[in-house]
């Protein structure tokens, strides 16, 4: 296990996730289908919490699934070598789960009414998450201090490459039908009503008892002791530290108690400079 990245068209990746030749197979040869749902992140935006809410939407509010599958093989990343031999073989509709950047998504995508859900989160708060995170797992580069990992962030040497570039590429979506945004932020914010909007996205419906058990069973809370989602079976692969667990803190604006004034004016210039195009209603935590 070397915890490095390889480099697969400009961007790094984690080497213990990814090969090559298995994701330069799912590229060319996955074909999305019209039913399938689509997670797409970048790192430490939310990722596993929206995965257990499609989880409990699918089973409509029953946790049995989430309680006895891995969360990885439920909505397996189409990006890794396990999670694409799980996905080329599974029977539909699939929930399939990608932090890849849109160049490196396999093309069938564009050409499929797959749903696809984008979930922003405030980078600032992914940059604090990724440092913990990456500082206790041995599957990813370790950073040897918040100052040093700041720097890796800004210039996009971190696994899956920019946030920046990330978002402007996903952004070229937007308005599709098929392609929902969404904000970790207004996750927390507002957990039931952006439930709801993710339900009447996919065309479903829960009842009112139903989304009850899906509000509980995804609560930071019952999902941080939940050994399926909670990444702790990682521990036996030694990929996690002991004790160490993906769900650390679970709030918004955590970055205030780490970036110094320095660093968060340093960060509001380069956001400023590089999202300027962007509308400012896309990030809704300022
Ligand atoms: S990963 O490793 O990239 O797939 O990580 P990802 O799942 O995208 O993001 C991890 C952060 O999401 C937080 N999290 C939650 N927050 C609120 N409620 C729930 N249920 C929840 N589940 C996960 C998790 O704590 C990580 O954020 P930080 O800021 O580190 O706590």
């Amino acid at each position: 296990m070397s915890g490095g990245y390889i480099w697969f068209e400009g961007i790094p990746l984690p080497d213990t996730t990814v090969v090559p030749e298995v994701l330069r197979e799912a590229l060319e040869s996955f074909v999305f289908k019209d039913e399938d749902v689509v997670i797409v992140t970048y790192p430490k935006s939310g990722t596993n919490w929206l995965i257990e809410i499609l989880c409990l939407i699918s089973s409509k509010g029953d946790p049995k699934w989430i309680q006895s599958v891995p969360i990885w093989d439920r909505s397996p990343w189409i990006e890794n070598e396990y999670g694409y031999n799980l996905l080329k073989d599974k029977e539909g509709p699939l929930l399939i789960t990608s932090h890849l950047p849109i160049q490196l998504i396999p093309k069938s995508l564009f050409s499929s009414k797959a749903k696809v859900i984008y979930l922003i989160r405030n980078p600032r708060d992914i940059l604090v998450s990724g440092y913990f995170f990456y500082s206790i797992s041995n599957f990813i580069k370790k950073p040897e201090s918040l100052e040093q990992y700041f720097e890796w962030f800004i210039q996009g040497n971190v696994p899956y490459g920019s946030w920046f570039d990330h978002i402007h590429g996903w952004m070229s979506m937007k308005g599709k039908e098929n392609f929902l945004i969404l904000s970790y932020e207004e996750l927390r914010r507002d957990t039931r009503s952006t439930v709801q909007k993710i339900c009447q996205f996919l065309g479903k419906k829960l009842e009112p008892e139903e989304l009850n058990s899906l509000l509980k069973n995804s609560s930071f809370k019952v999902m941080k002791e939940n050994k399926m989602s909670n990444f702790t079976l990682l521990h036996a692969y030694h990929l996690l530290e002991e004790n160490g667990s993906l769900m650390r803190k679970g709030i918004s604006g955590d970055w205030k108690n780490y970036f110094t004034v320095a660093q968060a004016e340093a960060f509001d210039k380069i956001f400023q400079e590089k999202m300027a195009d962007v509308p400012r209603e896309l990030f809704p935590w300022e």
